[in-house]
């Protein structure tokens, strides 16, 4: 037996009106089936997307001096990364830091970065040139530089990795560069095989013909040395450090 009632019309003073049909079995016999209308508050969740930051520069200018008597320095790699080394002393070095060394080609070694800067040119000795480079809301890059001596065979100076977390709007960081030598190529010296002025030879060469590790570069031997083959004279010495690096956040 089914009774149809219809129950309790409401109306509640809130949004939007349904009509609801309620069945329940309430017992063997009787079936009530409920026809109310009910208000019903309706809560829509939206969701708002978070407003976007405006993206911070993080700006560092890299001064670059050049301290050595005869040896160019070939225009330079500024490189920001997060983490990882351009060149570890000890260790093998990639392919890139290998075109930079011997040859100047820095867009490997460019390209490893977060974010990176290029010299404009060549910085000749005692001259100077301040590289600037940006990145974006990154405050604890490391900081890299690279520059071949190009009266070498693969010599370079430079900075590896420096933690610039420390360094606050205005804060400057000063120090000397060494010079190393990235085990690719022997130091023959002998014409034909340097890329810098001295010379006018061959810069990189897939072939590796040195240690096959990165090392601090033991000196050039020259002809006023004796090495009748050396187109580099006793100007192209150079002892260690050969370069002053001065790094300042701007921003
Ligand atoms: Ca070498
Ligand atoms: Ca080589």
């Amino acid at each position: 037996m089914i009774k149809r009632l219809k129950l309790n019309k409401m109306r509640l003073a809130l949004l939007v009106g349904l009509p609801v049909l309620l069945s329940a079995c309430i017992d063997d016999e009787v079936e009530v089936e409920v026809i109310r209308e009910v208000e019903v508050e309706v809560i829509v969740e939206v969701e708002v997307p978070a407003p976007v930051p405006t993206p911070v520069d993080v700006s560092y200018e890299v001064t670059l001096t050049n301290l050595t008597n005869s040896q160019p320095l070939s225009p330079a790699a500024v490189v920001l990364h997060a983490d990882g080394h351009l060149f570890s002393v000890g260790e093998v070095p990639s392919v890139a830091l290998e075109q930079m060394a011997e040859g100047a080609m820095t867009a490997g070694l460019l390209a490893l970065g977060m974010a990176s800067a290029s010299g404009a040119g060549v910085i000749g000795p005692g001259g100077s040139e301040t590289i600037s480079v940006t990145i974006q809301d990154v405050t604890d890059a490391k900081l890299s530089v690279t520059t071949m001596l190009v009266n070498t065979n693969d010599a370079f100076s430079g900075l590896d990795a420096l933690d610039l977390s420390t360094l606050a709007v205005g804060d400057s960081w000063t120090a000397t560069a060494n010079v190393y030598d990235a085990g690719t190529e022997v130091n023959s010296e002998a014409a034909g095989t340097m890329p810098g002025p001295a010379d006018g030879g061959e810069g990189f060469n897939a072939t590796r013909t040195d240690t096959g590790f990165v090392s601090m570069h033991p000196g050039v031997v020259t002809g006023d040395d004796g090495l009748t083959n050396s187109v580099l004279t006793v100007q192209h010495k150079f002892d260690n450090p050969a370069m002053r690096i001065m790094v300042t956040r701007i921003e």
